[in-house]
């Protein structure tokens, strides 16, 4: 269909899906980091790499730019901090990829937060989670995830940007 232009109102109102896409687009994606991430780079390198916080922003920012999509890229050590973000992203954000790090395992709110947004999620783990202790190996968010990536270290971020941006693009077609 081709878009319907109103122009008997002073604005010039466009109705077309794929305008109202360009328009959610034009949010941003929100990259929620969770407790202790942002000690990247400098402990545990084998369990997580050595990529630091401020090179998975870098990652990230530049592979949404490929996919004509902007970041808003956060990190933050406290459980309600990340549930207020999440509660904004649902205004702001066109979706979001979160590593909840050791709150994954824990947050029944967290994932209330994430179920409530309405958004496309990724959950994002620089570990295989699954090759590792027990309580590592369930996570409560992801029942509020679109799908989850894990073990591909900083890779996973742009894996998760990818997919998102796939999401997001074929979402309203
Ligand atoms: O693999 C992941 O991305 C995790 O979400 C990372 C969390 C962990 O609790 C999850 O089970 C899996 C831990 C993040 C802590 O990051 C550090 C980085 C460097 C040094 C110490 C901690």
């Amino acid at each position: 269909m081709w878009p319907h232009i109103d122009s008997g109102s002073d604005r010039c109102v466009l109705v077309d899906q794929t305008v109202l896409q360009l328009v959610d687009m034009a949010k941003p994606i929100f990259v929620l980091n969770g407790p202790n991430l942002n000690l990247l780079g400098t402990r545990e390198p084998d369990v997580y790499g050595t990529a630091t916080l401020d090179d998975l922003r870098n990652l990230t920012e530049a592979r949404a730019q490929t996919h004509g999509l902007a970041v808003d890229f956060r990190q933050s050590n406290v459980e309600g901090e990340l549930v207020d973000w999440i509660q904004e992203a649902r205004e702001v954000a066109c979706g979001v990829i979160i590593n909840a790090a050791g709150y994954t395992h824990t947050s029944v709110a967290l994932l209330d937060a994430l179920q409530a947004a309405e958004l496309p999620v990724v959950e994002v783990h620089l570990s295989n989670i699954f090759r590792r202790e027990s309580f590592r190996q369930h996570s409560y968010i992801s029942l509020g995830a679109d799908g989850v990536i894990c073990g591909f270290g900083a890779k996973g971020y742009g894996l998760a940007i990818d997919v998102l941006a796939d999401i997001i693009k074929s979402r309203d077609t």
